[in-house]
């Protein structure tokens, strides 16, 4: 199943396909091993192609017949599909292929989950179904008569007909083979109505396994709400007659936007108060919106090949960024999605995997589904419209769908669009595409005479294989604050775009404190020095919610450098600025939780080595331990009050205000549990009605080390719900004590539901040991050793998932040289294994060398 040498695939060679295809034909009968799938395709010669050679790809299939035109053919299998002599004219290709979906546990193609049939097909999962140009760039409409036993039988597409073991779709929208789906079994629908902005019944079905119907009205809600966004905001109206979404257990990642026909992971549309927590609720009316978005950025606007997949994961993630702000609040929503980007972004473009939001070159493209491609791509579009202004990006965005809409377009075609729309010059803003690493801004100032003056200076470090970086076009917001707090100058947006560039500001009677970098404008790390004062003025005054927290975090961040690294640390300062942030009724829930977080330990490790000082982990570890102790204690008087004020026990919705006061009430619960041995936080969990209490107080609990119980219990009252038993692996691992993650890690593999090839279980222990540095990194190297095994064995089985968990090792050159070593020798070890997928070749290649 492997290649001895894994061969890189360049944007520099592409070409247009020979032929295209104007309408597909499928049957499926349906088998767990041995599934018969019959096409019919007719095409055409590509007047634009450069060659005439007819090759289909088809992986894992066994071909049982093949035409051309009514006329049996003899095809030539080759490596990874196939080649035919054919006509010069328009033609017919008819095939018949057999497949194995039960023994297909990559889950990519035509898989079984849990008995029933269902597809996976981006990015190159078609050709493991029929041989066929699994290329994005090719676009056909699909008629697909489905013949099984199931009582369900979907595909993309309007229902055409259907009767005993049959039903045939038909997708009049031309797509490429990525945005195929099928799905088979015994399922029930959830069932509503959309009409649309013209007064188009759509029909709406969220099909799910008997049992599961009471977890469906929030995803059900979740997707009307996104319907209706898309139209108000974008003008964008759903075009088929049904819209269907199918919840699998087993599935490699949150959902898939296939046409009409969304499959999604069960952790990523399944809620109920019992068993999901406001941060579940909140990421699945996320992960609806952004299947739903794809619709037109991605389904009616696809991409021309692999290496434009930011043109619709950017900005469709920049979408959905933008839906649950206006659901939600738009500055606990911003500090969010920067904290996310920071943690895996930052981290990703920082180390060996960095790698451009346009990559000239891939092995595997799967593993190109990266925070750099979704979330740096979804910075980018944030910035242009900062750059145009949101009239203009409005405006851009009418003509980007006029334009292109029915086409596999480029990102060149995208920033064409702006600069087409607006006159604009975006030359230096392609950098941005092309250009990987993270941008540094070092500020300095100077006052006089009742001038202030900003001096930037950009540079980004080397990334592998990019030694030189340019100057980037950067968007920096800033607003100035005078002595008192007032804001003196509200929000500017300074352009820099040279190395170095000054900015004045003229005719302030003080000196300002500057909020730079306002909404965190770009992805950009800013590099000032400051005292512990400024911080906890603009903490106090900052009328830019980002800066505002920013102002804490950065805070909380000195301290606790200077704590690891021995130096004076201002921790009052810091308590007494919290205090007052946390007392202050005036400001929402959410947000003040936020700012009670402390920075992460990867976060402290990064932020450690980049400044020279080689991260230990289990001293960053105590370090935190320690300033939540001082927190703790220096809050003691005000906890009961505050966490009364919350009122968590009210009877629970699942909105953002609620949802505010809840992680503000645990927050403060879980500093209580540090001086009470857990009363508390016991006495939440008997009596919590809801998942987000009863895991907050569990969670508590086994930080205090005092978890057995709830931990018995938590198992007892949940045997049977995977999702929910999710939680109970990862809740362990994730808050053992360093010396303990490791011997938990190997205790839960031998669990009797460790169902290790279900990915999302497999993540639920893996997952939660890389959220868990001190542990992960034990200078025992244990971490590290275990971690490379269930590589070594999950490799072959699910090459995907196994490919993108080894990212735990992404950091291995932060480290000390024991550490360093022990990961270096396990990266080896993993890539030393017979036969290992082209996937993890991929990744540890890159970074053991990158
Ligand atoms: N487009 C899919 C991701 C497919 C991943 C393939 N390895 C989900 C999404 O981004 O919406
Ligand atoms: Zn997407």
């Amino acid at each position: 199943m492997t290649d001895a040498r894994p061969q890189p695939i360049y944007l520099a060679d592409y070409t247009p396909p020979a032929f295209l295809v104007d309408e597909v034909a499928l049957t499926f009968h349906l088998n767990p091993t041995a599934t018969r799938v019959v096409s019919h395709i007719r095409f055409r010669p590509n007047p634009d192609a450069k060659s005439r050679e007819f090759f289909l790809h088809g992986e894992q299939l066994t071909l049982l017949r093949a035409r051309i035109d009514g006329v049996d053919i003899t095809p030539d299998l080759v490596d990874g599909g196939l080649k035919a002599d054919v006509p010069e004219a328009p033609f017919t290709f008819e095939a018949e292929v057999e497949i194995s979906p039960e023994t297909n546990t990559a889950l990519e193609g035509l898989y079984m989950s849990g008995g029933m049939y269902c597809t996976q097909c981006e990015a190159e999962g078609f050709r493991r179904i029929t041989y066929y140009p699994d290329r994005p760039d090719v676009m056909a409409p699909f008629k697909v008569r489905i013949e099984g036993s199931d009582p369900v039988l979907l595909s993309n597409g309007n229902p055409i007909a259907s009767g005993d073991g049959w039903a045939e779709w038909d997708d009049p929208w031309p797509k490429p083979a990525y945005l195929f789906a099928l799905v088979a079994g015994d399922l029930v629908a959830r069932e509503d109505s959309f009409t649309t902005m013209t007064g188009k019944e759509v029909d709406l079905k969220l099909w799910v396994r008997p049992g599961d119907e009471g977890k469906t009205a929030f995803g059900m809600q979740a997707l009307k709400d996104s319907m209706k966004w898309d139209e108000d905001v974008y003008g964008r109206e759903y075009d088929l007659d049904i819209f269907q979404i199918v919840a699998v257990s087993d599935f490699n990642m949150g959902a898939m936007e296939n046409k009409g026909l969304n499959i999604f992971n069960t952790s990523a549309v399944l809620a109920s108060p019992e068993t999901s927590t406001d941060a579940n609720f909140e990421r699945i009316e996320a992960i609806i919106a952004h299947e739903y978005f794809h619709n037109w950025t991605g389904n009616r606007i696809t991409c021309r090949d692999w290496f434009q997949l930011s043109l619709k994961e950017g900005l469709t993630v920049f979408r959905d960024q933008q839906f649950s702000g206006d659901m939600r609040s738009k500055a606990v929503c911003r500090i969010n999605d920067v904290s996310a980007l920071r943690g895996r972004q930052f981290r990703e473009d920082n180390g060996p995997l960095a790698h451009q939001v346009q990559p000239d070159s891939f092995v595997e493209i799967n593993n190109f589904y990266t925070a750099t491609i979704y979330e740096k791509g979804a910075e980018l579009i944030g910035m242009l419209k900062t750059l145009v202004g949101d009239a203009a990006y409005d405006a851009a965005l009418d003509l980007y769908f006029q334009r292109h809409d029915g086409q596999a377009a480029t990102i060149e075609d995208w920033v064409r669009v702006f600069e087409d729309s607006t006159g604009r010059d975006l030359t230096q803003f392609r950098r941005w595409y092309k250009q990987a690493g993270t941008p540094r801004v070092a500020v300095s100032e100077d006052w006089a005479d009742g001038t202030y003056r900003l001096t930037l200076r950009q540079s980004t470090p080397p990334t592998p294989g990019q030694d030189e970086k340019l100057p980037q076009h950067i968007p920096f917001a800033v607003g100035l604050l005078g002595p008192n707090g007032d804001e003196v100058l509200p929000t500017q947006i300074l352009e820099l775009t040279e190395a170095e560039q000054s900015f004045a500001f003229e005719g302030l009677a003080d000196k300002p404190t500057p909020s730079l970098l306002r909404h965190f404008s770009a992805p950009v790390i800013l590099e000032r020095e400051s005292t512990a004062e400024e911080r906890a003025f603009l903490l106090a005054h900052d009328t830019d919610p980002f800066n505002k927290w920013e102002a804490g975090r950065t805070l909380a961040k000195d301290v606790l450098v200077a704590m690891i690294t021995g130096e004076d640390a201002p921790i009052d300062a810091y308590l007494e600025a919290i205090t007052v942030m946390l007392r202050d009724d005036a400001l929402d829930p959410a947000f003040r939780a936020l700012t009670l977080g402390l920075p992460g330990q990867d976060d402290l490790a990064q932020t450690l080595f980049d400044a020279g000082v080689t991260p230990d982990p289990q001293k960053i570890y105590r370090a935190r331990q320690t300033l939540l102790q001082a927190m703790a204690e220096h809050l003691q008087d005000h906890l009961p009050r505050m966490m009364a004020e919350m009122d968590v026990t009210a009877p629970f919705a699942p909105n953002a205000e609620q949802a505010g006061k809840r992680a503000l009430g645990l927050g403060l619960m879980t500093l209580l549990t540090r001086l009470d041995g857990g009363t508390a936080a016991q006495a939440l969990y008997d009596r919590a009605d809801n998942m987000t209490l009863r895991l907050g107080a569990l969670g508590a609990l086994l930080q205090a080390q005092k978890g057995d119980a709830a931990l018995a219990d938590f198992r007892t009252r949940f045997d049977g719900d995977a999702l929910v038993m999710d939680k109970w692996f990862a809740m362990q691992v994730s808050h053992a004590a360093p010396d303990q993650a490791v011997s938990i890690t190997k205790a839960l593999t031998e669990d009797k539901d460790f169902n290790w090839k279900n990915p999302n279980r497999f993540r639920a222990v893996f997952g939660a040991l890389m959220m868990n540095p001190a542990g992960f990194h034990h200078a025992s190297g244990e971490g590290y050793a275990v971690f490379a095994d269930w590589l070594i064995k999950l490799d072959p089985v699910n090459p995907q998932i196994a490919a993108r968990m080894s990212s735990a090792f992404e950091t291995w050159r932060r480290y000390d040289a024991d550490r360093q070593n022990m990961m270096k020798a396990q990266i080896e070890r993993v890539l030393a294994t017979d036969g290992l997928s082209r996937d993890s070749q991929e990744m540890l290649g890159r970074i053991l060398n990158g």
